[in-house]
């Protein structure tokens, strides 16, 4: 393969943000990686064209690992959300990059085939119990064989993962973040009735999971996993904000209910106590936030070693460039667990055309060379993109709490 002539990074707002970085070799190939950094997006733009890409021109397309060290290294201020997505998107396209060099698709370079397809799972939300039920039903009945449920709060005016629109949901709104109103109390008291009543009508086969989205205290959390026990989920994600990871321990010490933790992670170093001690049994770090593909190898081995299954994060601000590129990793890495499954606007689909699909509750990378995803660009351009933050929330009293 040979020297990388061109990079640019490309801004484009199909319904919602998404920055691609497009990577181009002097013998015509390109290779794409999603710098989607939800409500930060101009920050990883920035870095990626005024500081990373002039260092990339010239560079040897096919040195992957040691393009990942000069960045990561070479950066100094190591670590962070917005230089691990930067690192991220170069080093996913350079393994697109590669895989299409030798003519093959993306998992094939990462040892080829562990399983037949990638078990999935959906979004199911509803204003109240009755429409969450119904809901899950409905995914149920499109093949999907593991659901996620998010449900109003009886109290709260709204709540993380509840909206109107049911295939598609989009937390980042305004320019500037909207103000949330929470209270545990009211969540805690509403969950487990949820999961009661999906129970009852689903019986114990659909796996369930529930995202409580950071916004409990350990010991809340122990509570709340212990509340769920009966009703068998599959895994409760985000129970506790996870700066402190000697914090699981107590959620741990009171329930057996799979914890899945991650999303917000971007490098190794924020999850090797959780894994070493074995405090969660699902990590959620992905090929956009998490330095590529490169990285999350490395992570997903320490899991290995500690029975951790991986649990990419799959929202609708991760592109279907991300979606790929993490198809080809979840199909191929030996300790799987499940993929997150955000379905795009049709709009979405159309500036980015992929080869991945899903069906019957399982999702395909598909056989194109490289991760299988690419960028119409002139579609891209009629997208322009514009200022939009997540949300903030705060507590019945006012105070400032997690989102
Ligand atoms: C959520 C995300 O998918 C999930 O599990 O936590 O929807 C998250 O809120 C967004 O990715 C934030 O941009
Ligand atoms: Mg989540």
């Amino acid at each position: 393969m040979s020297r990388i002539a061109e990079a640019r990074v490309i801004a484009t707002c199909p319904g919602r943000n998404f920055i691609t970085l497009k990577v181009v070799t002097e013998d015509g190939l390109h290779g794409l990686g999603d710098a989607t950094l939800n409500g930060r997006e101009m920050a990883v733009f920035s870095y990626l064209n005024d500081h990373v890409i002039p260092t990339l021109i010239g560079r040897d397309a096919a040195r992957i690992e040691d393009t990942w060290q000069y960045l990561y290294r070479g950066a100094y201020w190591r670590r962070g959300p917005v230089t691990m997505t930067a690192i991220g998107a170069v080093d996913t396209a350079l393994w697109d990059l590669k895989a299409k060099a030798a003519g093959m698709p993306l998992y094939q370079l990462l040892g080829g085939r562990s399983r037949d397809g990638v078990l999935c799972y959906g979004h199911a939300n509803g204003e109240d119990v009755a429409a969450t039920v119904e809901e899950v039903g409905r995914y149920l009945k499109l093949g999907y064989k593991a659901v996620r449920a998010q449900c109003g709060v009886p109290g709260l005016p709204s709540t993380y993962g509840v909206s109107k629109d049911k295939m598609f949901y989009e937390p980042a709104g305004a320019a500037v973040p909207e103000e949330n109103v929470w209270s545990s109390e009211k969540y805690l008291n509403s969950v487990p009735e949820l999961f009661s009543a999906l129970r009852k009508e689903y019986g114990f086969t659909p796996h369930l999971l529930h995202d409580v989205h950071h916004r409990l205290t350990p010991i809340e959390a122990g509570r709340l996993g212990k509340a769920l026990e009966p009703y068998a989920l599959f895994w409760m994600e985000d129970p506790t904000p996870a700066e402190n990871q000697e914090s699981f321990r107590l959620i741990r010490s009171h329930t057996t209910t799979p914890l899945a933790v991650g999303e917000i992670f971007n490098a190794i170093w924020d999850c090797k106590d959780l894994i070493e001690n074995q405090l969660i049994d699902y990590i959620r770090c992905t090929v956009t936030h998490a330095g590529g593909i490169t990285h999350l190898r490395q992570i997903a081995a320490l899991a290995a070693l500690h029975q951790v299954r991986t649990g990419c994060h799959g929202a609708t601000d991760l592109s279907p460039v991300s979606m790929g590129a993490a198809l080809h990793f979840d199909l191929s890495v030996p300790n799987f667990g499940i993929q997150e499954y955000m379905r795009h606007t049709p709009e979405t689909d159309a500036v980015f055309p992929r080869a991945w699909r899903f069906d019957n509750g399982y999702l395909h990378p598909g056989e194109a060379p490289g991760h299988g995803v690419d960028i119409n660009e002139a579609l891209a351009a009629e997208h322009p993109y514009r200022p939009a933050s997540l949300p903030v929330n705060r507590l019945e009293d006012g105070t400032l709490w997690h989102w």
